[in-house]
């Protein structure tokens, strides 16, 4: 019999984008419920998440909360229909673990929140983002084909990174931040403006991304941020 899974979402969300990558990949079936965040969370979902964040993913009545440990327990429990990350038992799995492991880290550790400040100053800083990309990310995705570790499909580096990395593409397009950073990029750090277009045309990282929804709520909080 298969599991029941539900998934508390809201599609504007980079960490709950993170579970439905791996439920794409995996090509589970489940059934989702979308969390309005613009008010108080119910005491119903706040008995799901106390924290009343999304993701959170109930596996037959039992609840398993933030995005990265959601999405690793999904590719823990489906093995077989994905390589999101080799298992520990194969020869390869601690290794290639830790080097995603590591290349997560250096996104959200070195890049994120200085990408973010950037967003929030309408590019100002955008050259800090390019450095830290140069610096800490670039090295490691020299082997990419076109995926992490010259994977041919995505792996949890991708699931973990690619709604940002996705959010990031897409200010740059849009306008959210100057075409400068983006051509500095295109130039600076090849190999990741090369695997960056892979992830953003993969459909699992598309698949509920609702562009103007989110540029829309993107530009109102950066506003309201400045007022
Ligand atoms: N560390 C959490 C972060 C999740 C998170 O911050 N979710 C936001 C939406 S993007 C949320 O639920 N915010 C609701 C609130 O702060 O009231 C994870 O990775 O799951």
């Amino acid at each position: 019999m298969s599991a029941s899974l539900k998934l508390y979402t809201n599609h504007r969300c980079p960490w709950a984008h993170r579970a439905h990558i791996t439920l794409a990949e995996l090509g589970v079936p489940y059934e989702e419920e979308i969390i309005d965040l613009d008010t108080p969370r119910t005491p119903e979902y706040l008995a799901i998440n106390p924290r009343g964040l999304v993701p959170s993913l109930s596996y037959n009545g039992t609840v398993i909360t933030e995005s990265a440990i959601v999405a690793q327990f999904l590719a823990d429990t489906y093995p077989d229909r994905a390589a999101l990350a080799p298992p520990t038992t194969d020869p390869r799995g601690p290794l290639v673990r830790a080097r995603i492991a590591f290349f997560v880290d250096a996104w959200f550790s070195k890049v994120n929140g200085l990408y973010n400040k950037a967003l929030n100053a309408g590019g100002d800083g955008g050259e800090l983002v390019v450095a830290a990309i140069k610096k800490e990310i670039e090295p490691l995705l020299e082997g990419a084909a076109p995926f992490f570790g010259g994977s041919e499909k995505l792996t949890m580096a991708e699931v973990l990174t690619g709604p940002f990395v996705l959010r990031l593409r897409t200010f740059l397009r849009r306008g959210l931040l100057p075409a400068q950073l983006g051509e500095a990029l295109a130039e600076q750090t090849p190999n990741f403006y090369k695997w960056s277009d892979a992830v953003i045309a993969s459909k699992s990282v598309t698949g509920i991304f609702n562009e103007d929804a989110v540029v829309t709520r993107t530009l109102e909080r950066i506003a309201k941020a400045k007022a």
